[in-house]
């Protein structure tokens, strides 16, 4: 690193410079932030330790307490991850598919989320649970709201990987119209507040090619679940 006059040192547990971002903030709920390109320095070092999660905790495809198979692909990291079966869904500490306890959360995920955390007015936010969603084109996520976790007045903070994709922004209440929102590579989304119930969805993924991830969305969203 370059050694100037005043620049203050500081480091991370690693010893390493913190990765910093500016990126360009675009609000989009009283309590809503998209936050462009502010994961681009962290992909990186983030790719590897992802692909280490996904070696012990594989992607599987969900089946919904209606019996419907969902077609994003979900894993998860932290303490706690989401599963669903016939009876519900909730968090869990163990991996259902190996009985094994979720990968610990990378420390370089952990330093992200925190970080577009505190740059939207959460400098607390600590994260328990990461889940990562991996859309191949034509998959969805359908309109639903985030409400599994104990303590809603914490945010959420989504980081979009890949190809992109056009979510929907709506309501409190499912009928309420939904505004459609481009996220890209590298972007990221935290809501919390008033914002933190309201309904969301990925459209129908088209195919396209990203340099680095190939035909694919990754999805991280990172949750205080417990
Ligand atoms: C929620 N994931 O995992 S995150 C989910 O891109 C999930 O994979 C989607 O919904 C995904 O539960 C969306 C992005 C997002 C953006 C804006 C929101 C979620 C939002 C606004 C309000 C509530
Ligand atoms: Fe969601």
């Amino acid at each position: 690193m370059k050694l100037e006059g005043n620049t203050p040192l500081t480091f991370d547990l690693f010893g390493n410079e913190p990765l910093q971002s500016q990126a360009a903030v675009e609000q989009i709920g009283p309590c809503s932030w998209v936050l462009r390109g502010f994961a681009l320095p962290w992909v990186q070092p983030m790719l590897p330790a992802v692909q280490a999660v996904l070696a012990q905790a594989p992607f599987r495809h969900m089946v919904t307490p209606g019996g419907f198979t969902m077609s994003a692909a979900l894993s998860s990291c932290g303490s706690v991850g989401w599963t669903t079966d016939r009876h519900g869904y909730r968090y869990s500490a163990v991996d259902p598919q190996t009985g094994q306890p979720w990968p610990a959360m990378p420390q370089v995920l952990m330093e992200l989320a925190c970080a577009a955390a505190s740059e939207t007015g959460f400098p607390d936010f600590i994260p328990d649970a990461c889940l990562i969603n991996r859309y191949l084109p034509g998959a969805k996520m359908s309109l639903h709201q985030d409400k599994d976790e104990q303590d809603l007045q914490w945010p959420v903070v989504s980081v979009s990987l890949g190809i992109s994709a056009v979510f929907l922004f709506g309501g409190l209440e499912r009928k309420d119209k939904a505004r459609r929102v481009a996220l890209q590579h590298g972007d990221i989304v935290v809501w919390g507040g008033v914002d933190r119930l309201r309904y969301h969805g990925i459209l129908p993924i088209k195919p396209a090619e990203h340099p680095l991830l190939g035909e694919q969305r990754i999805n991280l969203t990172f949750r205080k679940a417990m």
